[in-house]
């Protein structure tokens, strides 16, 4: 994910290009053409307050790419096909304003406590004329191809199956006899088909068609216009009871199946743009009807129709006054229904009811439409002219790019100064050349970065955005790293663009017909230890800890060996200065391993490795070598746990350090385990990997150790036989056992190993000899183990 550039470069920074960098440099190793591009997503409202916070203009505050022209307008040139399809329309709804940042904000970008993911204002309702993406078209692939993302972490594909929603289930038709000549119909949505016997009363919202004048006496709309005051005090405060508030129109529905005549009431709980924005109130099997039952006195308590009972026996949900939510069998006010399961109801009350013509199998999705006008400067101006005579005319894409004015005084307080640049503002209409006026909003700058990995592929493109065959060769994209915050908001997002390119036909991948931007996602937990990061971030809005000072310091490789090593990549990194300096230390033996092979007469290609010309010490440490490379390999190309990666090479050091006093250095296989160690430190640490191999790279065929093959594992290397291993209890030497030396290194393996065996069973088993194991100590390469008991 390339970076925001709002503030100071933090660790977090450090961390998640640490990360990309490894693996892309292993890939090239492996002989893969990689593409490890960066980018900056350079508008947008952090950056806007970041120059206003610093005196400069936004333009000066960051460099390249999402805020140039030349992306840009293909920015814009997107909007326009969105709108061309009919995904990008314009319409009045109720919004979330945030008083802080003075602009709207899209669902994704409020928290559930209503408050906004950046500024942490809470957000108001506002009712204005916004630009919406019609997100909601692609509800169902944007669901269904999460099963198809077999690389990204199941957490992350569960946030986005909640907040996408899916609901199954049926819309029936209630009808009103408003007066004499005119009948009314209400649709409602419902999850459970199976209760329609037990509604009570209709609720339907505030907003809906019925809940107008022409239909209500006058007192009763009184009413409802002090409810619609009310609400949008509830929707800034955390109020019980503003859920409850009803009133009574005095109009009555007809129940479809039974005939029965229903109350109906206009209900805060009811939200306008879910469903049919009506609901079917059953009190006994809701927990919000239920409670407004209660609140509006509905009915007694004693008269509310029960009409699922729990299967199971010795229950009496009846009488305990309780809500039962749970499916079950219906009950005998169920008619021709009853003694079915909940779950056959539902299919029979459904079919009956499409058969009858009174309701129909429905699915509805808790996915709204994205906001993208923002009401501020700092972003790609929406490329459409407002015409009195023609309304919304597009500007033809000749035109693009609409150039943001730079000429503007940026105060950071209300509305956007687009407003106020005349010469840019009015404009003649496209279509009747009359004359029309811009908008004047930009576009969220989530837009920018929807689409610009694939910008990657073919940045310098000035006919397209991109070109259908280097997009549809390199994508997509294999291993995405990046913060895990982004779980719903970026990663939703450009699945949709994605979606929508595809289905414009602008890419198709040669690689998979997935019609996903991202196969593999990495997630890294973004902050530092929280004492750290969050008091420090919130109180200076910056990480605490400064990239540049501490790489100054320790130098940029141990800053990188530090963070990998640290903590594994979607745990929360404790920063603690003090431990970096053991990074450093074994750079330095690495360091002191190299030279003692520099300038080895021996060329890469001559090492001969044949296991037969080995004596038995160089056998184990060809083992351990095979052993490493075997595990950094799967490390580097599939778990990611870097912290492992850089404890196996600690292992390798250690052993060819203890090796190396005693062995004769042009052995072949001494040679090639320091060649093999810095090649796999090399993208981790690739600065001083360059500088080792430089030393080491007798023959000079490669530039650089990027260009040098990855160490291929000698699988027969792997297995050499068993070494004797000694036992020792408290001490003192006991039992010896021969032991498999690929395990010899597995601490774990070996203990039990050893507690299995005869005289373990014996000598060792905490139960037999009546003490516990303190510490068990694996010394010597793990030739000698010794168990430690209790006094
Ligand atoms: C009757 C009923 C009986 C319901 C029952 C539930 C349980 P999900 O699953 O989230 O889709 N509902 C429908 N439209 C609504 C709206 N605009 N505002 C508030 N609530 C609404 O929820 C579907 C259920 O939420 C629907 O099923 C409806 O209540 C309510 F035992 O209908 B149910
Ligand atoms: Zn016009």
């Amino acid at each position: 994910m390339f970076p925001y550039p709002s503030g100071i470069l933090h660790m977090g920074h450090v961390r998640v290009y640490t990360i990309s960098d490894t693996i892309s440099r292993f890939r090239k190793m492996l002989g893969y053409e990689v593409i490890h591009p960066m980018g900056w997503d350079a508008f947008g409202l952090p950056a806007e307050n970041a120059a206003i916070e610093h005196s400069v203009h936004p333009v000066d505050w960051t460099e390249l790419t999402t805020c140039n022209a030349d992306y840009y307008k293909w920015t814009q040139f997107l909007f326009l096909k969105l709108y061309k399809n009919g995904l990008a329309y314009q319409k009045e709804a109720v919004v979330n304003w945030d008083p802080i940042e003075q602009t709207v904000l899209a669902n994704e970008q409020v928290d559930a406590e209503g408050r906004s993911w950046r500024s942490g204002a809470k957000v108001e309702p506002r009712k204005l004329k916004q630009w919406f993406l019609k997100i909601t078209d692609f509800a169902e692939p944007l669901l269904k191809d999460l099963d198809k993302l077999n690389k990204w972490p199941d957490r992350v594909k569960q946030m986005q199956r909640y907040w996408i929603g899916k609901s199954e289930g049926a819309e029936f038709d209630f009808f009103v006899n408003v007066n004499r000549e005119t009948t009314f119909l209400i649709k409602v949505f419902t999850s459970r088909p199976d209760t329609i016997f037990g509604v009570h009363y209709l609720a339907i919202s505030i907003d809906h068609a019925l809940a107008s004048k022409d239909f209500l006496p006058s007192d009763v709309y009184s009413k409802v216009l002090k409810l619609t005051e009310e609400m949008k005090q509830y929707l800034t405060e955390a109020n019980e009871n503003k859920f409850n508030q009803g009133v009574n129109t005095g109009l009555y529905a007809t129940h479809p199946i039974t005939g029965a005549t229903i109350p109906i009431y206009i209900a805060s709980y009811v939200v306008s743009d879910y469903g049919t924005g009506a609901v079917m109130g059953v009190p006994a099997h809701d927990q919000r009807d239920w409670n407004f039952t209660k609140a509006n006195r509905i009915i007694d308590e004693k008269d509310i129709k029960r009409v699922v009972k729990p299967t199971y026996n010795g229950v009496d949900f009846i009488e305990k006054g309780e809500v039962y939510t749970s499916y079950g069998i219906l009950t005998s006010d169920c008619g021709q229904y009853a003694g079915m399961t909940s779950k056959n109801a539902n299919n029979a009350i459904v079919n009956d009811a499409e058969k009858g013509g009174y309701g129909r199998s429905a699915v509805q999705y808790r996915l709204r439409d994205w906001l993208i006008s923002r009401q501020r400067y700092w972003g790609a101006p929406i490329p459409m002219i407002h015409c009195p005579r023609c309304n919304a005319v597009p500007v033809p894409e000749s035109e693009l790019p609409v150039i943001l004015p730079t000429n503007i005084s940026l105060t950071g307080r209300g509305g956007s100064p687009l407003k106020y640049v005349e010469d840019w503002l009015n404009i003649k209409c496209p279509k009747c050349h009359g004359p029309a006026k811009r908008d004047t909003d930009t576009m969220d700058t989530f837009v920018d970065s929807s689409w610009y990995f694939i910008r990657y592929t073919d940045p310098n493109n000035t006919l397209l955005p991109f070109s259908h065959d280097k997009a549809s060769k390199y994508l997509p994209v294999d291993v995405y790293v990046g913060g895990v915050e982004h779980a719903i908001l970026h990663l939703l997002y450009s699945r949709f663009f994605a979606k929508f390119l595809h289905q414009l036909g602008m890419y198709a991948s040669m690689h998979d017909n997935t019609q996903e931007p991202f196969k593999q996602l990495v997630t890294q937990s973004t902050g530092l230890a929280p004492e750290i990061s969050f008091e420090k971030m919130s109180k200076s809005k910056y990480n605490g800890i400064d990239p540049e000072t501490t790489i100054e310091k320790y130098g940029a490789d141990a800053t990188r060996l530090h963070i990998l090593f640290k903590a594994p990549i979607s745990e929360v990194l404790e920063w603690e200065d003090s431990s970096i300096v053991g990074m450093q230390r074994w750079i330095l033996r690495v360091w002191r391993l190299v030279e003692s092979v520099a300038n080895s007469p021996q060329q890469n290609d001559d090492l001969i490795l044949d296991m037969r010309m080995m004596n038995n010490e160089e056998r184990e440490t060809y083992r351990l070598i095979n052993f490493t490379i075997k595990e950094l390999t799967k490390i580097f190309s599939e778990t990611y746990s870097f912290n492992t990666a850089v404890s196996h090479l600690i292992k390798l050091t250690n052993h060819l350090t203890s090796i190396s006093p005693n062995v004769n250095k042009s052995r072949p296989v001494y040679i090639y385990g320091v060649r093999c160690l810095v090649k796999m430190m090399a993208p981790m640490a690739p600065s001083i990997g360059e500088e080792f191999w430089e030393d080491l790279n007798e023959n000079k065929k490669t530039q650089t150790v990027f260009e040098e093959p990855w160490p291929k594992v000698d699988n027969k290397g792997l297995n050499v036989d068993d070494v004797t291993c000694v036992v020792q209890v408290n001490g003192k030497m006991r039992f010896s056992l021969q032991v498999p030396s690929s395990i010899l290194q597995d601490n774990l393996a070996v203990e039990m190993l050893i507690r299995k065996s005869n005289n373990g069973q014996k000598l060792i088993e905490d139960n037999k000899i009546g003490k516990k194991i303190k510490r068990v100590i694996h010394a010597n390469s793990g030739k000698i183990v010794n168990f430690v008991f209790e006094k």
